[in-house]
């Protein structure tokens, strides 16, 4: 009998990593959707609201919301061992565009949360991404005691392409947040599969 070397242990896969940024309005809950799935204790810059921020920030429907994130937030996870997502949460308020296309370098895709109560918040997110032709979903977070719309009502309001997926979520919630961010990286390659189609006829 021929005795069989024992199987070489596989070499580490080298996982591939992929940045999604996470945008939206104010209070929608990007820090709390990164929170929710990072591997990695999330670095946030959060500064306490400051009276001078009032007339600016308009707090109206998330009165308990007392910080706001001045830079972003940062988080990793692992979706398979192969597939690694960074995660950058992106400022909504207008003061931080500045940030936007610099952290939208090299990003494979976002995902823009929408509250339903202040809808309006992420008109400016949306716009900035089709205008860049950069692959999002959008997430709305699903608050209690904010109306739920149809997802076409909500469609109809934000004008979107009819490719654009929409999807329900808890920033909460680990699981949920898994499926958007899942949703993202399926709808980024089915994009760019769609690309390489119109390339090369
Ligand atoms: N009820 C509920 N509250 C949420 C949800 N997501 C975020 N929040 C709360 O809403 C507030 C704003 O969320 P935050 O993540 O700071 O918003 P950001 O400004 O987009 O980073 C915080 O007090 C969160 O605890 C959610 O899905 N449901
Ligand atoms: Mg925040």
């Amino acid at each position: 009998m021929v005795l069989r070397r024992p199987e070489r242990a596989k070499p580490p896969v080298e996982p591939v990593t992929l940045k999604i940024l996470v945008a939206g309005g104010f209070g929608v809950g990007k820090t709390t959707l990164v929170g929710a799935v990072s591997e990695i204790r999330p670095l946030r810059t959060e500064e306490l609201l400051t009276e001078a921020g009032r007339p600016v920030d308009d707090l109206s429907g998330i009165e308990g919301k007392h910080t706001t994130t001045v830079a972003m937030d940062f988080g990793r996870i692992t979706l398979r061992a192969d597939l690694v997502l960074y995660l950058f949460g992106t400022p909504g308020q207008e003061r931080f565009w500045f940030m936007w296309d610099e952290l939208s370098e090299g990003a494979l895709g976002a995902v823009v949360l929408a509250d339903t109560r202040r809808l309006e918040d992420c008109f400016a997110a949306v716009d900035y991404f089709e205008r860049r032709a950069i692959p999002f979903v959008i997430a709305v977070n699903c608050f209690e005691g904010a109306d739920r719309y149809p997802a076409e009502t909500v469609r109809q309001a934000l004008d979107l392409d009819p490719d654009v997926p929409l999807l329900l979520t808890d920033a909460r919630d680990r699981e949920s947040v898994k499926e958007v961010l899942i949703g993202v990286v399926r709808h980024a390659m089915e994009q760019a599969a769609e690309h390489r189609r119109t390339v090369t006829g």
